[in-house]
């Protein structure tokens, strides 16, 4: 899958040459790329914003260094069907669903905005060329899109094929089915007079599945009862 990100702080995405996105960059399951979004300002200021139309507070990003940025992007890439995803807290909330559909995709690109926002008209534009999705990673605000694509990215990548050592540490995590995940322990038996549940050290594998099904319907109902609502189902 190739990644493309467009910011004006392009050393935020440098956190993902390490660990699992630099492993996988290595091995050539993801390529990505950054692009300063004033590499495409016309002026010698490098100038990507301006004063909103109406009036009011803060500064709007002006189209055409995002136009420039995306037409580059999308002509040097080669990839004929794109998604552009554009961060915003008056997106569609981001999910472990939307994270599996993205992470079928041939290109994501992600437009991070600054200030109080873009101009409407990129998102039109792009909109009636390519497919496009405003998403947003939960209900409270950022400064811009940066953070919440390293959060979009990191969910999407570690699903892609060759991604995770064991698959099946993918199936039994928080959310694949609805349900968070049950609790996890290791040696010593006892600690600061803390026990394992006697059932994890019985060997009965039978026993173990229940015990941990039981425990993630009791933990989903205690702190996430709205999940339980599409997981009914599954949680008997
Ligand atoms: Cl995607 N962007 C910003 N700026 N704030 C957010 C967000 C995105 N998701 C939640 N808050």
């Amino acid at each position: 899958m190739r990644i493309d990100a467009v910011s004006i702080f392009p050393s935020y995405f440098d956190v993902l040459g390490i660990s699992l996105l630099g492993k996988a960059q290595g091995r050539g399951i993801v390529d990505f790329h950054v692009h300063d979004l004033r590499d495409a300002a016309t002026d010698k200021h490098r100038t990507v914003d301006d004063k909103p139309a109406g009036g009011g507070a803060g500064m709007v990003m002006k189209a055409e260094p995002w136009g420039v940025m995306l037409d580059r992007v999308i002509a040097d890439s080669g990839v004929a069907d794109p998604l552009i995803i554009f961060p915003s807290p008056a997106g569609e909330v981001f999910n472990q669903r939307m994270a599996k559909e993205l992470a079928k995709e041939q290109q994501l690109i992600f437009g991070c905005g600054r200030y109080e926002g873009i101009d409407q008209r990129v998102f039109d534009e792009y909109a009636s060329r390519y497919r496009v999705k405003l998403v947003s990673i939960g209900d409270y605000v950022l400064n811009g899109g940066e953070v919440a694509s390293l959060a979009m990215i990191e969910a999407i990548a570690r699903l892609l094929p060759g991604m995770v050592g064991n698959p099946e540490s993918l199936v039994e995590e928080s959310h694949e089915d609805g349900l968070l995940e049950y609790p996890s322990y290791t040696a010593p038996a006892s600690w600061r007079g803390h026990e394992i549940p006697q059932v994890l050290l019985s060997g009965n594998h039978k026993l173990v599945a229940e015990w941990r099904h039981q425990q993630r319907v009791k933990r989903t109902r205690e702190v996430r009862p709205d999940l339980l609502e599409t997981a009914e189902d599954k949680a008997g």
